[in-house]
């Protein structure tokens, strides 16, 4: 494959950057009434306004051209028919067919996957019934009212992430606690209220070997046993969710309650697999089925609908635009609901673990900028802290803002004042104000200056009718396929993680420095072995 740097579109879009790159929004639209229709799409749906972006009919024929010379949707169509697309790994990438329709065949080594789903499906809806109804019952007889998933990463920020966005769909009478941190300060609180007698732990781990999650797991069941006696209980109070089905029953969990997955489902792809298991659980199996079924939506939408209709292609484009064409370092994530809380954070890791790779599929040096930080809050309360920055700050950073039509309280007025505000940040970040419309509002000149905002700050803004099981998975495979083509026009391995393995490495040689009672011999650098020292000295 050609360099990125060196294909006409990119070389191209340097040119039009320069000539474009200073005409402000307000110029865009006022020359442009057709504009904000034009630049607004739909699919799977959701509906997505990109017209607040420093765009012109010219950059997205561009853009457009940019995925065509680099192969998005050949690379697309390798990934949908289970080609071994994560080539470091050499692994198929298949989160696509946990949620495809029975029926579908997704070959897999000569094998198709998609019946081996549904049983896995099947399995789970029949497990989360069971102890929604109250049939499965604990050791002592009393039914499960408390579920606590422990899992990290990719085990963990999917299920939190959607307990707490499909909250309302939930089963209100039951807990669910997510313990992730090898702090055990985390399981601590996350136990501390709950009875044994009527909790499940639900251990999450694709390969049941990562060291927070099988601590936890032993802190859990030596917090059981200690409040129920026999280890026997164990088998009564625990599920797994793994890959590796000999470790969880080593570690004494039913075989009847242990749920596979495939390695071709990366941990941070994975919520809508068996990893969903405590969200199933949660909000029940026709809500489950009808958030995988908005995945399947975008994923079609994804895979069929023309470039220039294609919501994924467009907002992983405009991240390359923003990224490599100005030069910007992140991307704000700024979902306007309450129950989107944890949605940047889940979002931050399936964007920097997937694209924060400096080296190309052909093992070469990037020449160019990669994945962006990714960070964000609900609003309105970021408008409370780091809005000023967007506003006013020196940097320009674009973001993605998310609202729904309809609430999820019964606070039907205080909706209203919700979308105002979204609606507002967008108009005051591309539109801002000018010292003249200042002054004739009468400001002072000595404050004109610091009041000035100055716009142009570029925003996507994605809505859609509600907030609910489909929409959710509908927003996290438009992300899915966004890093999905961002990374494809990169050049990168989206699917791999190398990056994390050498602090795991460096631990697990720093731990036992730590455990010792006889002073260790030290080899690390100096800054290490000071730091490893002091502590040993303040914790005794
Ligand atoms: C995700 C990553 C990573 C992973 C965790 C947990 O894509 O691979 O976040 O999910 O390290 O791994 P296990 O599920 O194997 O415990």
């Amino acid at each position: 494959m050609t360099a990125l740097t060196a294909t006409p579109s990119w070389q191209a879009l340097a040119a039009h950057h320069a000539r474009i790159k200073d005409i402000h929004l307000r110029k865009l639209f006022a020359d442009d009434p057709g504009r904000a229709e034009r630049f607004s799409i739909e699919g799977g749906g959701l509906f997505l306004d990109y017209s607040k972006n420093r765009i012109t009919d010219e950059t997205v024929r561009l853009l457009l051209q940019l995925a065509e010379e680099r192969g998005v949707a050949k690379r697309r169509d390798a990934m949908f028919a289970g080609e071994k697309i994560n080539t470091t790994e050499r692994r198929a990438v298949l989160h696509v067919a946990l949620r495809a329709p029975r029926g579908t065949h997704i070959v897999v080594d000569g094998a198709d996957v998609v019946p081996e789903i549904h049983k896995v499906l099947q399995a789970m809806v029949d497990f989360a019934m069971r102890l929604r109804s109250g049939a499965f019952i604990g050791h002592t007889g009393r039914r499960i009212r408390n579920v606590v998933n422990i899992g990290i990463g990719g085990s963990y920020l999917g299920p939190e992430m959607a307990y707490r966005a499909l909250r309302p769909f939930s089963d209100r009478s039951m807990t669910f606690r997510f313990v992730s941190n090898v702090d055990g300060a985390d399981f601590s609180e996350a136990t501390w209220d709950l009875d044994a007698t009527e909790t499940l732990f639900i251990v999450s781990s694709k390969t049941f070997t990562t060291l927070e999650t099988m601590t936890n797991a032993a802190t859990a069941r030596a917090w059981l046993v200690q409040k129920l006696g026999p280890d026997a209980a164990v088998a009564k109070h625990f599920a797994a969710v793994s890959t590796n089905i000999p470790a969880a029953i080593t570690f004494g969990i039913d075989p009847a309650n242990i749920f596979g997955f495939w390695d071709w489902v990366g941990g941070r792809y994975s919520m809508d697999s068996a990893i969903g298991l405590s969200t199933m659980i949660a909000v029940g199996a026709d809500n489950f089925r009808d958030m995988l079924a908005g995945f399947h939506a975008m994923d079609e939408h994804f895979r069929t609908a023309p470039a220039a209709f294609n919501l994924p292609l467009l907002l992983g484009l405009l991240t390359i635009w923003y990224t490599n064409f100005f030069g910007t370092q992140t991307i704000g994530i700024l979902p306007y609901a309450a129950h989107l809380a944890r949605f940047p954070a889940y979002l931050q890791q399936l964007q920097m673990e997937s694209n924060g790779k400096h080296i190309d599929l052909d093992g070469c040096v990037l020449d160019y900028q990669s994945g962006p930080i990714v960070w964000g809050e609900p609003g309105t309360d970021g408008q409370h802290s780091f809005y000023q920055l967007l506003h006013q700050g020196t940097r320009l950073v674009p973001c993605d803002m998310i609202g729904f039509c309809r609430p999820l309280s019964q606070q039907v007025a205080q909706h209203d004042l919700l979308m105002a505000n979204l609606f507002a940040q967008a108009e005051a970040l591309a539109f801002g104000k000018t010292a003249d419309e200042l002054r004739v509002e009468g400001c002072s000149d000595h404050q004109t200056p610091f009041r000035v905002t100055e716009g142009n700050r570029p925003t996507n803004m994605i809505l859609a009718e509600a907030l609910n099981p489909a929409t959710l998975g509908s927003l996290v495979a438009l992300y899915e396929h966004s890093v999905f083509t961002q990374g494809a026009i990169w050049a990168i391995d989206s699917f791999d993680q190398w990056g994390v393995e050498l602090g795991k490495v460096l631990a697990n040689r720093i731990i036992p420095e730590l455990n010792r009672d006889a002073e260790p011999v030290l080899a690390h650098d100096a800054s290490t072995n000071a730091l490893i020292r002091r502590y040993r000295k303040q914790r005794a």
